[in-house]
């Protein structure tokens, strides 16, 4: 664990500063005119603002909580604010703006609210909770001022906490949007994500309660999983077994990417005997292992690599391109016309498909049009992908694999789940991927498996040396797999099973799925390619005494030592 002081440096010529992705500036934070991702200094701050506001929204909709009032709407609003500022999400001033006043709307109707059941204001009123603007100007002038950032927090414990509780909350936040939209969702986790923003608007917060809110948000983070695994397999059934193709068929195609299940359903129904085939990105990949879209032929497979390949992706392609989701990486002028967005994705100059309409669908019709003009994809490789392995798919093989552990044919299983992203030294999952034993199978879930999913590692008597459970989210099956095997093998301690964790992050799903791990009672988790910037000396320090969490080093040592069991 690197020890020196990271977090906030002053900013030069500007307020913008954000650490909240792996990618961040020398580790520290983007405190540039745009930061790594192409988020420009305006963005940025607007972001801080909205996020601000919406602290304001959690402290007055907590209140109105010990009335017995609750906001749906506003829940699910501030939700979604969370889950647009995620680390390539939305790219627009403009939308950040006018979010911004719609928060502070939303915020005043939910105090008038508490004060009319009879409420009393506290005496003194955290900051975010009373401040005001009444257009784009009065928005702009509190950017100025860098509200909200995380410079105003000097004590460098306190943002890392803080930074944790935020972090995990937008990725919390990004799960129950999705499951939201397929009709599911949980009042006690609205009600959490308003309390834990309270608490980040109070100044003052006891740095001892904040570190309890940071495990309490891999708690509930555990929870908004479980939700959205309810949500997908409820609705799309059960992950099986499945081979997806990877190479292309002479007609014209859209490119689907991001998390968001609904909205390819969506685009399933209205391109289903129209000619036009649909192929997945980055994310979305998992989605051919649910039984439902097996019925939908133009589903044809799945085109290119992890998200951060995109750019060469979309150019071969040929045809129109739709992020439902995070990550977006800006994009070059001439591509900007095959880009289309939806739900909280936005980047000025590309066009955005509005929400769904009550009980129907959304319009993919424009997207449509555009593809039957287009060339059809060009084939850029041709080998299939394997996986499906979510937990009730495993639980169906578990005496072979108990079996298999029983015999020593497996020796070790290792968890290599998260992100990936464009950094070269992200090389080592490849590497290590390919130094493991042939005893050892390789539990990913999440963009992570892009590093190795392609390889021809083999196979243990029939079970295959990566099973893949599915996106980031589906992590949550990672875990109940090694829980389940745990009551297997009649273990007290999950940590004593033949499991290692070599996770990969990214962005700030990542953030949570690691605290919502930690609350399940997994240690000695690897992460990496480096330990995130926001973490102080002071709060790494206790994530290393309480968890064991340990960065990576090099592909041998580290290979040799989760065979030892360290
Ligand atoms: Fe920098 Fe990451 Fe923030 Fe983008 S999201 S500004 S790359 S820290
Ligand atoms: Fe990947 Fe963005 Fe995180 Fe859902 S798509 S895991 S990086």
């Amino acid at each position: 664990m690197r020890a020196e002081s990271r977090g906030a440096r002053a900013p030069k010529g500007g307020t913008m500063f954000c650490h909240q992705c792996q990618e961040t500036m020398r580790n520290q934070g983007c405190n540039a005119a745009k930061g790594v991702c192409g988020k420009t200094q305006e963005v940025s701050d607007l972001q801080d603002l909205l996020l601000y506001t919406c602290k304001g929204i959690g402290y007055w909709a907590t209140k109105a909580g010990e009335k017995g009032l609750f906001d749906e709407e506003t829940a699910f609003f501030v939700d979604r604010m969370l889950f647009a500022t995620i680390t390539n999400a939305n790219f627009s001033a403009s939308e950040f703006t006018a979010w911004t006043l719609e928060a502070l709307k939303r915020r005043d109707a939910i105090k008038a609210a508490y004060l009319k059941a009879g409420g009393k204001p506290d005496a003194s009123l955290p900051a975010a909770a009373l401040w005001s603007a009444n257009d784009a100007e009065g928005i702009k002038a509190a950017t100025a001022k860098g509200s909200g950032g995380w410079l105003a927090v000097q004590d460098e414990d306190r943002r890392s906490l803080e930074s944790l509780v935020l972090y995990g909350l937008k990725g919390m936040a990004a799960y129950i949007e999705h499951a939201y939209m397929i009709g599911k969702s949980s009042k006690e986790l609205f009600v959490f994500m308003f309390r834990a923003l309270a608490m980040l608007a109070d100044e003052a917060a006891d740095k001892a309660k904040l570190l309890d809110l940071v495990l309490e948000t891999g708690k509930q983070g555990v929870a908004a999983m479980a939700l959205l695994d309810g949500a997908n397999s409820g609705t799309y059934g059960k992950p099986r077994i499945t081979q997806v193709k990877t190479g292309t068929r002479g007609r014209p195609g859209i490119l689907i990417s991001g998390h968001d299940l609904r909205d390819l359903e969506d685009l399933l129904e209205q391109t289903k005997g129209s000619g036009v085939d649909v192929y997945t990105h980055g994310e979305m990949l998992p989605a051919h292992y649910y039984p439902y879209f097996e019925k939908y032929d133009n589903l044809y497979g799945n085109y290119g690599g992890a998200w951060w390949t995109q750019g060469k992706d979309i150019e071969t392609f040929h045809g129109p391109v739709l992020f439902t989701s995070n990550c977006l990486v800006p994009p070059k002028e001439e591509q900007k016309a095959r880009i289309f967005t939806t739900g909280v994705v936005g980047f000025d100059g590309c066009a955005h498909i509005g929400d769904r309409p009550e009980g129907g669908r959304k319009d993919f019709s424009a997207i449509i049009a555009l593809a039957k003009k287009c060339q059809p994809p060009e084939q850029i490789e041709d080998v299939t992908i394997t996986g499906g392995f979510a937990h009730d798919q495993v639980m169906a093989l578990a005496d072979k694999v108990v079996a298999a552990v029983k015999s020593g044919a497996i020796k070790r299983f290792v968890v290599m789940a998260g992100c990936d992203a464009r950094q070269p030294a992200r090389a080592y999952y490849t590497d290590v991927a390919k130094a493991l034993p042939e005893g050892t199978v390789i539990l990913t879930a999440g963009c992570a498996k892009y590093r190795y999913n392609k390889l021809a590692l083999g196979d243990i008597g029939g079970i295959p040396r990566v099973l893949d459970a599915g996106q980031c989210n589906d992590s949550y099956s990672l875990a109940l797999i090694a829980l389940a095997l745990k009551d297997a093998f009649g273990l007290d301690d999950v940590n004593k099973l033949p499991l290692s964790f070599d996770i990969a992050w990214y962005e700030q799903k990542a953030v949570l799925v690691l605290l919502a791990l930690l609350s399940l009672g997994f240690k000695n988790i690897r992460l990496g390619p480096t330990l995130p910037g926001f973490l102080s000396p002071g709060v790494a320090k206790t994530l290393v005494e309480a968890f064991g969490i340990k960065g990576i080093e090099t592909v041998d040592k580290d290979v040799a030592a989760m065979m030892a069991g360290k």
